[in-house]
């Protein structure tokens, strides 16, 4: 049987690259990205940051007041959240490496697995090259830089990818696999959160090793079925989930930015009432229903809302978006003083025949 041959590819402090991508002077300055709450001029979290500022100790998540304070005295530069932006850039991105792969799995906004077993016939050799190919062509046409793994499985594939960073490509063949994730913590496996390494630990389980060598029976006992064994397999370097486009997109949006600042509802509606024209249309064209409007504003003091009405059926009509679009707003307006600068609309939570599995992230999903 021939080996599969998967890699994962995870963009470089994806959003503040982008960033760097369109100011290119700021290169080697410390960037970092944040999500502004709008409450302070300060307050809010850090989004990513470039590896520059991460020597100053900047991480995700970090409140942007204490990595301004890291990084007092250098010549950062600080950006607000531009999903839209970071979304197009991946867009090409992954279409780049739709033409490289048999099968792509986008996973996230930056990450995604290909199945590449064909096109460098099952070999690892084949595929370190082919690997550096894909990185020099996004380089050439995008500008973007990545990190690879690449593995037997997805699972493998995506722990090589996390073990070198940025730019990085790191290689694990079928038989090196097992002493690869042999000596590493249990909390590099995909669903191995805070409370399960506890668990582990008071089991004794520290490392994958100690994982892979526990009796499967008893981890099915403590953490039932499914997960025992998943974790049984995972520990032992056996996933066999294939690579598979993840369907159509989970969200049709618009966005769009108005001529004035306002508060004024009937401007806002003339806008979204725009936006949810086209929206309508691609819903329809794709023969899809919607459980879910959301509206997303930015306001003057370019802080991002988001708020969405769940319907208690599905609808696939204009006028079901319009009348919902309109209570977010009126509603929103009655709670903010602040004025509205961009105004979005957007359906979610689709339906055709089945439900589809849903993916993990939307652009929408501000902090
Ligand atoms: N992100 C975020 N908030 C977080 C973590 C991530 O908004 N707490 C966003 C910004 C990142 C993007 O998701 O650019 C991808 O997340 P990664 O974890 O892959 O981190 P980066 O791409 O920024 O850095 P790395 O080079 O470590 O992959
Ligand atoms: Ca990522
Ligand atoms: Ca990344």
């Amino acid at each position: 049987m021939q080996n599969h041959v998967i890699m994962l590819a995870d963009f470089d402090y994806f959003f503040a690259q982008c960033e760097e991508l369109r100011n290119p002077t700021i290169k080697d300055k410390p960037v970092v990205v944040g999500v502004y709450s709008g409450r302070t001029e300060d307050s809010g979290a850090v989004s990513t940051s470039n590896y520059v500022a991460r020597k100053y100790g900047v991480k995700s998540g970090m409140p942007l007041f204490l990595a301004k304070r890291k990084l007092e005295g250098t010549d950062a530069v600080f950006f607000h959240v531009d999903h839209e932006y970071y979304e197009q850039i991946s867009n090409r991105i992954m279409e780049i490496f739709r033409g490289y792969a048999t099968n792509l799995e986008q996973v996230s906004v930056d990450e995604a697995y290909l199945d590449v077993t064909e096109q460098v016939e099952g070999s690892f050799e084949k595929a370190g090259e082919y690997a550096q190919k894909i990185k020099a062509d996004v380089k050439r046409q995008v500008g973007i830089s990545f990190t690879i793994g690449v593995g037997p499985n997805k699972l493998i594939a995506k722990i090589a990818c996390d073990s070198q960073k940025p730019d990085g490509l790191t290689i694990i063949k079928p038989e090196e696999a097992e002493a690869f994730l042999a000596p590493l913590p249990v909390d590099r496996l995909l669903g191995v959160g805070k409370k399960t390494t506890t668990r582990m630990e008071q089991m004794g389980i520290k490392t994958i090793s100690d994982l892979a060598k526990y009796d499967c029976q008893r981890l099915i006992e403590v953490f039932g079925k499914a997960l025992g064994i998943y974790f049984h397999n995972a520990a032992n370097a056996v996933d066999n989930e294939p690579v598979q486009e993840q369907g159509e997109a989970e969200s049709i949006s618009r966005i769009g930015t108005l001529k004035q600042d306002t508060r004024d509802l009937a401007f806002i509606l003339q806008k979204t009432n725009e936006l949810t024209e086209d929206i309508a249309q691609e819903v329809a064209e794709k023969g899809l229903s919607f459980k879910t409007v959301s509206i997303y504003m930015v306001l003057t003091d370019l802080s991002s809302k988001t708020r969405s009405i769940t319907l208690e059926q599905l609808a696939k009509d204009k006028e079901t978006i319009l009348r919902n679009t309109r209570s977010l707003f009126e509603k929103f307006l009655g709670e903010s003083t602040l004025e509205v600068r961009r105004v979005g609309v957007k359906v979610s939570g689709f339906s055709r025949e089945e439900p589809r599995q849903k993916k993990l992230t939307s652009f929408f999903q501000t902090a």
